[in-house]
């Protein structure tokens, strides 16, 4: 296998260093391929290499925001609170490429340009930035679901005399944010973190809002020695339980009904799971939540008026920062320390700018369409991500016959379980489309689990003495069918937001991440593992 000349020959290349990328090194190395790892960051960790915006952490819970192929692992270190902030999950992440001894196999600061398959011996052959060609068996692109910022999101964005920096873009040497007139356009988990974070060190905080989060105060308890230890008790229990629950986190619905519940029994659950400080009242209260208009406007209700509450019952303030025009949880549901109670500061000032949209950038600060401008001295851009595809069709990708993985997705995101796309031999992604994912899953349970299933079907076709692996177009058509019946039978794709990718212009209009749960999808994997899968040809 070396079709173009002077390129360094792999068993497989994986794009990402993150949680997803780390251990699929570790996997395929294990089965013995020679395997190199593309990495643009400078150093390991994703996701939480490059949010280092303040106030970033994960609201999946320490203790299951775990790799589980390993309790010794999982014992070697000690988170320090229930939800720890990016520093620590960095730290964390590093760690773990120590103790496995990745990073020789990993290629840093460079970016993987282009991916193109070779029909003619079965390899891709990949391009990156610094020049280098590569040529694999297998592509692995474990690039993350939420990882191509929206940077460039207004007009005049280089005009500004101060500075502008997205959040995942937050530079490692920080920013002087103290004595500043900042703003933050953006209220998503990320904007709500940062907004809580910045305020207290700001002169002043502009928050721009155009569509308010529904939103739950996080209780985040510092974790002991003792803490650790009993979780570490529970490993194999945990380990078992997040991949058999809704969203892959230790808590489920557990079969509660709405119907079957009285009002005092629907009332004392909500307020039990909301006082947890989790994300539990989202993704384990009442499934009807999700699939039934009435059901979502009482939860709602619930939790605007612990909302309302924490505003002082502000009416200004409530009416820009509390929903109403959609459901609890079909959004992106946040986790908070004292975000509302931030706007009852004397600095920090909310803007409505979906009355009054942001018109661009201008040298002194924010143009609003109205002719008035927010003159700031440094902009936050929480804008998001273009999400699940992004990472994917910002690189060159083209399957056989040339076809390019960008073009297809402009017109309509498909994918066979979020694995792998027809037409595409021996591309393997995690955090792809069509698969849970951040939206409705805890990120590190359906990482691994996609990857064990891609490790898997590689040694699979190793066995079988076979070089190339492909889904049928009928098998990700079924896929595809069922992922849209599971959808529509939902409240989730009435809603604009990420999730559906309304937030790219153009971006087709589907559910990003599959909702039919993750104990449900990996029982499927399973399923086609066991049966030797079917639906996938193997050359
Ligand atoms: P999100 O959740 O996509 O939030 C982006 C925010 O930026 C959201 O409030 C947007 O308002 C706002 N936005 C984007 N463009 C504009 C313009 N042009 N004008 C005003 N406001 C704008 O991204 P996050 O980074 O917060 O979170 C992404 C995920 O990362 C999160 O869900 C977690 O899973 C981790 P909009 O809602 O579109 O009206």
């Amino acid at each position: 296998m070396n079709v173009e000349a002077n390129a360094s020959s792999y068993d497989a290349i994986v794009i990402g260093a993150g949680v997803a990328g780390l251990y699929q090194l570790h996997k395929l190395r294990s089965l013995g391929m020679s395997v190199r790892v593309i990495e643009s960051a400078s150093g390991v960790g994703g996701t939480w290499y490059w949010n280092r915006y303040p106030g970033a952490r994960f609201d999946s819970q320490a203790e299951i925001y775990q790799y589980w192929f390993s309790k010794e692992l999982y014992e070697s270190w000690q988170p320090s609170e229930r939800f720890p902030a990016q520093p620590e999950s960095e730290r964390w992440l590093n760690h773990v490429a120590d103790k496995l001894d990745l990073n020789q196999d990993i290629e840093f600061n460079t970016r993987v340009d282009s991916a193109h398959w070779q029909e003619a011996d079965g390899s891709w052959a990949i391009r990156t930035d610094k020049g280098d060609r590569l040529e694999a068996r297998y592509l692995i692109a474990c690039t993350g679901m939420l990882s191509a910022p929206l940077e460039d999101v207004f007009p005049g964005q280089s005009t500004f005399q101060g500075q502008i920096c997205h959040t995942s873009r937050w530079p490692k040497e920080g920013v002087d944010l103290k004595g500043k007139r900042v703003a933050v356009i953006g209220t998503g988990a990320t904007g709500i973190q940062a907004t809580q974070s910045i305020a207290p060190e700001v002169e002043s905080l502009t928050v721009f809002v155009r569509t308010p989060q529904y939103t739950i105060p996080m209780r985040n308890p510092k974790y002991t020695e003792e803490d650790w230890k009993h979780w570490s008790k529970n490993f194999t229990y945990l380990k078992d339980k997040v991949l058999n629950t809704f969203a892959g986190f230790d808590y489920d619905f557990d079969g509660r009904s709405w119907h079957t519940d009285t009002p005092e029994q629907r009332e004392q659950t909500l307020e039990k799971l909301y006082n947890d400080g989790s994300l539990a009242l989202w993704l384990s209260s009442y499934p009807e939540m999700f699939t039934e208009a009435e059901v979502s406007e009482e939860i709602s209700r619930f939790v605007r008026a612990k909302m309302r509450a924490r505003l002082n019952n502000d009416a200004d303030l409530c009416k820009l920062l509390i929903p109403t025009s959609y459901g609890f949880g079909t959004r992106r549901v946040p986790l908070d320390t004292g975000y509302l109670e931030t706007f009852l500061r004397p600095n920090v000032k909310a803007v409505n700018c979906r009355e009054t949209p942001i018109e661009g950038i201008v040298p002194e600060g924010v143009l609003m369409q109205d002719g008035s401008v927010h003159e700031v001295d440094i902009i936050v851009l929480a804008t998001g991500f273009d999400a699940g595809s992004g990472a994917l069709t910002r690189i060159d990708i083209r399957g056989k016959e040339d076809c390019s993985l960008k073009e297809e997705w402009s017109n309509e995101i498909r994918t066979a379980m979020g694995l792998q796309v027809h037409g595409y031999p021996n591309l393997f992604t995690t955090g792809a489309p069509l698969a849970p994912s951040a939206a409705l899953c805890n990120m590190t349970t359906c990482l691994q689990q996609q990857v064990g299933w891609i490790t898997d079907i590689i040694q699979y076709a190793k066995a079988e003495d076979k070089t190339v692996i492909e889904p049928t177009k009928e098998c990700q058509d079924e896929w595809v069918r069922h992922h849209d019946e599971v959808t529509n039978q939902t409240l989730l794709p009435l809603v604009d937001s990420w999730y559906m990718g309304t937030n790219v212009p153009g971006k087709p209009r589907r559910l990003l991440s599959y909702c039919g749960g993750v104990n449900n999808y990996n029982q499927h994997c399973v399923e086609l593992a066991r049966n030797n899968y079917p639906g996938f040809v193997f050359a």
